[in-house]
């Protein structure tokens, strides 16, 4: 309120062409530099506002951190969060992003079009959100492009699927997978509801003995 009020009485002064240093001077000369060197100041000011904004930025993630992801599709990547500590890597993962495939798709990529490489002996923590109007899953399975399960049996890691794989998740339901990625090798990660996967839902989860952190390879 208070703010407003100066800012209308401001304006107000501004409208009548008169300068607050103007009235606050009153024509005295070194008051006058005084004042212009005090506009200096003024204008290194900002700088100091400027440094508190990027500390509520990285904060309002950080307190987000059990809610819903921001995903950018074309940078997927900037999802992902690596503990190299403890070798934990979240990445989150969203059904129904795009429209792609008619938004049967991870993150916006479907048909093998996303690879998620993680280092041999990651933790992943895989928060898995469907936003699709469709029932979807994931899973986390042995396959090739050539030989995209039909129906997703048990996953190749413990725990690398979410609940209720083979029906799927409700819109706007959510799930987090957990598992430890111990054996290196390119695996799949489909939808678990049969047909979906060969319908082309599905992309690939790389374990690799040599990436030292998690990565997104597009296309
Ligand atoms: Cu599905």
């Amino acid at each position: 309120m208070n703010r407003r009020h100066l800012r209308t009485s401001r304006l107000a002064l501004a409208a009548a062409g008169i300068s607050t240093a103007a009235t606050g001077c009153g024509g005295e000369g070194p008051n006058q530099s005084t004042a212009d060197s005090a506009g200096v100041s003024v204008s290194a000011a900002p700088v100091t506002p400027a440094a508190p904004e990027p500390t509520p930025a990285p904060a309002a993630p950080g307190a987000r951190a059990d809610q819903r992801p921001e995903i950018d599709p074309k940078n997927v990547a900037a999802s992902i969060k690596y503990d190299a500590a403890t070798k934990t890597a979240t990445i989150p993962m969203i059904s129904g992003l795009t429209t792609n495939a008619g938004g049967w798709n991870f993150n916006g990529y479907a048909r093998g079009e996303m690879t998620i490489v993680v280092p041999v002996g990651t933790i992943v923590v895989m928060p898995y959100y469907n936003d699709d109007i469709v029932p979807h899953s994931a899973v986390a399975v042995s396959g090739s492009a050539k030989s995209i399960p039909s129906a997703p049996g048990d996953p190749v890691f413990r725990g690398a699927e979410t609940r209720s794989a083979d029906n799927g998740l409700m819109t706007g339901q959510h799930d987090d997978m957990r598992f430890t990625a111990d054996k290196p090798g390119k695996y799949l990660l489909v939808c678990g509801v049969p047909g979906h996967a060969q319908s082309g839902m599905w992309v690939y989860l790389q374990v690799s003995p040599s990436a030292k952190a998690p990565t997104v390879v597009l296309g």
